[in-house]
């Protein structure tokens, strides 16, 4: 019986600058948010220590930063919290506990050769197993597998790769996976990848394998994909649409007949994170809208203390027309001015209007929408939006038709996210 430990997600060093109070928990050192995580990550150590486990997984987005050409690297804070927690964890555990980490879409210098990995690996090489974006890229190149062994386990590791972005890529990553990450037969043989079927990040073939275990990340909502699959999720809140969900790690007992015994161990944070749903209807004005937001936020209305301050978001949904909606946003934002300060305990406070309405006035009406289109083919779609702004420049025409489609396949190679907020 093996029993491993797999957390995910953790996304150290998490800031957010916009739309929260400029306030520190160690002035100029770290942010409560970034603070969140810091406790988040600990707590995951924690009840990891607890499972008496014989290997920890981590897969993948150990780092929130660099992502994508955000080249800013994790703060020193986090540094110092990643490093004694895992010194932590291993002086807890005899340092007879191999920790098994991958490279996730976060925390990795995509388009250069390097990663916030290696400085972990570096500070414990004995006890510390990485695979970066890199290391893939170099594994597939060279046809060679990605995995670590012990004397009874193995781990095949898939770090985070876009294989959809080129066609090519996926045909050689197919191959690759088909030809190097096959199971070895007489031990245990685990996965471990960061990637989900929405985003097209995580390849079927993985599935092909008889693996006794799939360790997956990526996917902040802890759950099953397979019988053999599960996503631990991330261990704090990210974004307000996990903002019902339960926070946590998996205790994962493979046995010798090739059964498996999933245990979800829960993670709670002190920190609210609540949604607040605010119906416009069209003739209601600006003023009746605040009152509305004043009535919610009213509750809050004591000393900012960052241990329990909350995070807040209004979504607003129904009608209005454009230019109540000017009016609205003003009130909106002086509204976060207010709550922002001493008098209240709200960290943050943002608002969503993706679901509203705005209507337009006639005279602004005539020529035709942009969100009408783009939606079957968007590059098509693009072109015939252009056909019908009936443009008299043809040479302007030309250029439109030439840069649109340019920035729409910039804009959607990422895929197109309901939320706001990103993963
Ligand atoms: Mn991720």
């Amino acid at each position: 019986m093996v029993k491993i430990a797999h957390i995910s997600d953790t996304h150290l060093s998490h800031r957010r600058i916009r739309n929260v109070r400029d306030s520190w928990k160690e002035r100029y050192r770290v942010s409560w948010i970034e603070n969140d995580f810091s406790l988040a990550f600990q707590r995951a150590l924690d009840a990891a220590i607890e499972t008496k486990c014989d290997y920890l997984v981590h897969s993948g987005d150990l780092f929130d930063v660099p992502v994508k050409r955000n080249t800013t690297s994790p703060t020193e804070y986090a540094r110092a919290i990643a490093i004694s927690e895992i010194r932590r964890f291993l002086e807890a555990t005899n340092f007879r506990v191999p920790i098994i980490i991958i490279d996730g879409n976060h925390g990795t210098y995509l388009y250069r050769n390097n990663s916030t990995l290696e400085f972990i690996k570096s500070a414990f090489p004995e006890n510390i197993f990485i695979a970066t974006n890199y290391d893939l890229k170099r594994a597939i190149v060279k046809k060679e597998p990605l995995k670590v062994e012990f004397e009874e386990i193995n781990f095949y590791l898939f770090p985070y790769l876009e294989f959809k972005s080129i066609p090519k890529y996926e045909e050689l990553y197919d191959t690759w996976i088909s030809q190097c990450q096959e199971p070895e037969e007489g031990k245990m043989n685990v996965a471990v990848a960061h990637g989900m079927f929405k985003n097209y990040d995580l390849h079927e073939r993985l599935f092909s394998f008889p693996y006794d275990y799939v360790a997956l990340g990526h996917d902040h909502q802890q759950r099953k994909y397979a019988p053999n699959a599960w996503q631990a999720g991330s261990t704090e809140k990210y974004t307000f649409a996990e903002r019902g969900q339960e926070k946590g790690i998996l205790e994962v007992i493979i046995k010798k007949e090739k059964e498996i015994e999933v245990n979800p161990i829960k993670i709670v944070s002190q920190r609210e994170m609540k949604q607040f749903e605010v119906e416009l209807s069209s003739d209601m004005s600006a003023l009746t809208v605040e009152e509305k937001i004043r009535e919610i936020v009213v509750n809050y209305r004591r000393n900012f203390d960052g241990n329990t301050a909350s995070r807040i978001k209004v979504k607003l949904k129904g009608k209005t027309s454009l230019s109540y909606w000017w009016t609205i946003e003003d009130r909106l934002a002086e509204i976060q001015k207010n709550v922002l300060t001493e008098e209240y305990n709200i960290l943050e406070f943002r608002w969503d209007e993706s679901e509203l309405k705005k209507s337009i006035p006639q005279s602004l009406a005539k020529t035709p929408q942009m969100d009408q289109y783009l939606i079957e083919d968007p590059v098509k779609d693009f072109i015939n939006y252009l056909k019908n702004l009936e443009i008299d420049d043809d040479i302007k025409f030309e250029q439109y038709a030439k840069l649109g489609p340019e920035i729409i396949k910039e804009v959607f190679s990422e895929g197109i996210i309901s939320s706001k907020e990103e993963l």
